[in-house]
């Protein structure tokens, strides 16, 4: 809306009152409701023809562009903590920020999440400290992680393996009756493309969808699973795959924030009141590399980068909140002024730490340990004491 322009003070502050179908939206079959160009869509149909919209406040949209803001930065931090040598690898959300704030903001406080290795966009909304994926990068046992305090597990590098356990937690959540009511819980899994290959993600599909599990599948398609693309993984669009497992699927924008966020609530909203699982495609792109062992222009061409770019969650928000005047140059200088405090001192905890210990690995494998492991720490331990007394 140009300045000045003389309808803009009796038209509505958000946007025009349209309703778009999924498959109109250029992409196919696509939740969004804002576009690239930071365009509002009053709301859109599902598949299943389920009406999706977001009614925030002015300051919770700001809230979500400070999100997204935030975690893009901490993110970029990291990357340079490990092209530093502060960190043994970092695996880089950038591209995926709206997908992961969007979902993470729609969880419930009692909800609990499963994450991959590549979810610290959702970690940051759970209210959990940064340093913890940092810590963990770089090797450093920071007193191990209590599931339950954020009701956030584990990061899982174990391709699909958080599937199951989410599954078998939500099969206890149901048989607990704890589900029910906007007090009731759901629960969250979430997964990448490739995982889609996996055994344990297709078997974790039946037995969620057989024993009616209140769980969300979130799917974050961004195109690659290291140096495969998604036709190594599929014939058909991954949010159909639900409907041969017998619950409903769903793609959403996953550069859109809020309809990443109107289909999470939505999902689990079902799931916590006994509708059973559903499958949540949240199509997006993995802007930067796989993780900073990886090399993308080795399989990728700039162009294809380029037209993401053209994509960008953040610029989208931004846009918009700049177009509807919910917020100004101030507001943005602000919010990267924050950023850029919230680095500098992430930065400074993770020099703080001590360098890893490898020995420390072999500590928490089982709870009571065994002859075999003790076995190998003693090996371990002898290889390491051999370096001793060389010259580095
Ligand atoms: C069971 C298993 N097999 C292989 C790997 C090696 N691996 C690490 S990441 C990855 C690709 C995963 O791709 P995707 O599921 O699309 O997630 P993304 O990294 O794109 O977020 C693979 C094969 C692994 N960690 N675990
Ligand atoms: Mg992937």
């Amino acid at each position: 809306m140009a300045k000045g322009d003389p309808g803009a003070a009796t038209r509505s502050k958000r946007a025009a009152p349209r309703t778009r179908r999924a498959a109109a939206t250029g992409e196919p079959e696509l939740v969004q409701l804002l576009t690239p160009e930071g365009e509002r869509i009053e709301s859109a149909l599902g598949p299943d023809g389920t009406e999706y919209r977001v009614d925030f406040t002015d300051e919770e949209y700001r809230g979500l562009y400070r999100d997204l803001v935030l975690v893009r930065k901490l993110d970029a931090e990291a990357t340079a903590l490990q092209r530093q040598g502060e960190l043994g690898l970092w695996a880089s959300l950038l591209g995926q920020e709206a997908a992961q704030v969007g979902s993470g903001r729609a969880l419930r406080t009692q909800d609990m999440a499963f994450p991959t290795y590549r979810e610290h966009g959702v970690l940051y909304c759970r209210g959990i400290d940064p340093i913890m994926p940092l810590g963990l990068f770089r090797g450093v046992d920071q007193g191990g992680w209590d599931p339950n305090e954020f009701k956030f597990n584990m990061y899982t590098i174990v391709i699909g393996a958080q599937t199951l356990h989410a599954t078998g937690y939500a099969m206890g959540v149901a048989m607990d009756g704890k589900t029910g009511g906007e007090d009731g819980e759901a629960v969250i899994a979430y997964f990448g493309d490739g995982a889609t290959s996996q055994g344990d993600v297709n078997e974790s599909f039946v037995w969620a969808s057989v024993f009616n599990a209140p769980l969300v599948f979130f799917c974050q398609n961004n195109q690659y699973a290291i140096s495969e693309p998604l036709e190594r993984q599929t014939r058909v669009p991954l949010y159909r795959r639900a409907g041969g497992f017998g619950f409903p699927g769903v793609r959403v924008d996953g550069n859109d924030v809020l309809a990443s966020y109107a289909v999470t609530r939505h999902a689990l909203d079902n799931a916590r009141n006994g509708q059973g699982p559903s499958l949540i495609e949240a199509y997006t792109y993995r802007m930067g590399a796989h993780t900073t062992s990886d090399d993308p222009t080795r399989y990728r061409i700039a162009s294809e980068v380029e037209a993401w770019q053209a994509k960008d969650p953040i610029a989208r928000m931004k846009a918009f909140l700049t177009k509807q005047k919910i917020a100004d140059e101030s507001f943005f200088t602000a919010v990267d002024e924050q950023a850029r405090t919230e680095s500098v001192h992430l930065r400074e905890r993770v020099l703080a730490m001590p360098d890893p210990q490898p020995v420390t690995m072999f500590d928490h494998v089982y709870p009571n340990g065994s002859p075999e492991l003790d076995e190998q720490r003693a090996r371990f331990t002898q290889y390491m004491e051999s370096f001793e007394g060389s010259a580095h």
